[in-house]
């Protein structure tokens, strides 16, 4: 006899750190986890086991299922879309298209895409090759990636900021939390302080959320955390948010899909 209630619950697959982190963190600000989704933390060898390949062929992360209503998607910016559209129901991190003006809904359709599908993959390659070793690093690409954030995508992503609190305006957003992943990055090439101290002191404050350390699997910040005058301290503890073994993770993943065996 089929039990409906038998189903298991709305699963997202999230690897601390990557760019599920968005997802969870935005589950965690609105108390959905196990409220009523759930979260499966793997690991970067797990994404490649043939249980996870099955529900993501790319054998990455994030990957989200609902088996009850046959769901199983896995590209960031669509889980957070869809996610937010069927649970934040009272439009807490994205605007409520009834009342919001069209210009500001069109700017978070553009801004969440912008940031999953440009800046996140730009500085994520980025970042990844400069932990390569060093003579096997090449420093046309390492400079004139770091050019192309300064120039290009750092002052798009500073002019859609401009001077308000959050990128929707006085509000908290997806996008704030989608854009802390590559901006950590990019506060890691050191491409932030100097030349665009307004994401830089963004990324700060989302940082300085408990829900960032529990969906980044970090030390929580002390209860008195403030990341209106706290902007060095913050990022300097960020340095912490990457230790190298992460990112061997990575690469390792990568090396070893690189070495599959031809399909059968
Ligand atoms: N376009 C995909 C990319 C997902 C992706 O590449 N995720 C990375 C982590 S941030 C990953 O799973 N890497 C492991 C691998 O490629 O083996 C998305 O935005 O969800």
């Amino acid at each position: 006899m089929s039990d409906e209630s038998a189903a298991p619950a709305p699963t997202l697959y999230h690897v601390p750190r990557t760019i599920s982190s968005p997802i969870y963190q935005a589950l965690l600000e609105l108390d959905l986890v196990n409220n009523p989704i759930r979260v499966e933390t793997l690991s970067f060898p797990d994404l490649k086991t043939p249980e996870h390949l099955a529900r993501n062929p790319m054998g990455t992360s994030p990957t989200f299922v609902d088996a009850k209503e046959g769901i199983d998607i896995w590209e960031s910016g669509a889980v957070m879309m869809y996610l937010l559209e069927a649970y934040d129901t009272k439009c807490v991190l994205h605007p409520d298209t009834k009342i919001a003006p069209k210009r500001d809904h069109a700017n978070y359709c553009h801004l969440c895409q912008y940031v999953t599908a440009t800046v996140y993959p730009f500085l994520s390659s980025l970042f990844l090759h400069t932990l390569e070793p060093a003579d096997q690093q090449d420093p046309v690409y390492l400079q004139t990636g770091r050019d192309t954030f300064k120039t290009k995508l750092g002052p798009t992503l500073a002019k859609f900021l401009g001077d308000k609190p959050f990128f929707m305006g006085d509000k908290l957003s997806a996008v704030d939390l989608l854009v802390a992943k590559p901006l950590n990055n990019a506060h890691s090439l050191n491409l932030l302080k100097d030349d665009f101290p307004t994401l830089q002191h963004l990324f700060c404050k989302i940082k300085s959320r408990p829900s960032f350390a529990i969906a980044y699997n970090l030390p929580l910040p002390p209860a008195d955390d403030d990341a209106t005058t706290h902007d060095e301290e913050c990022c300097r503890r960020s340095m912490v948010l990457l230790p190298s073994e992460f990112y061997d993770g990575i690469i390792t993943t990568r090396a070893s899909l690189l070495s599959l065996p031809p399909a059968e």
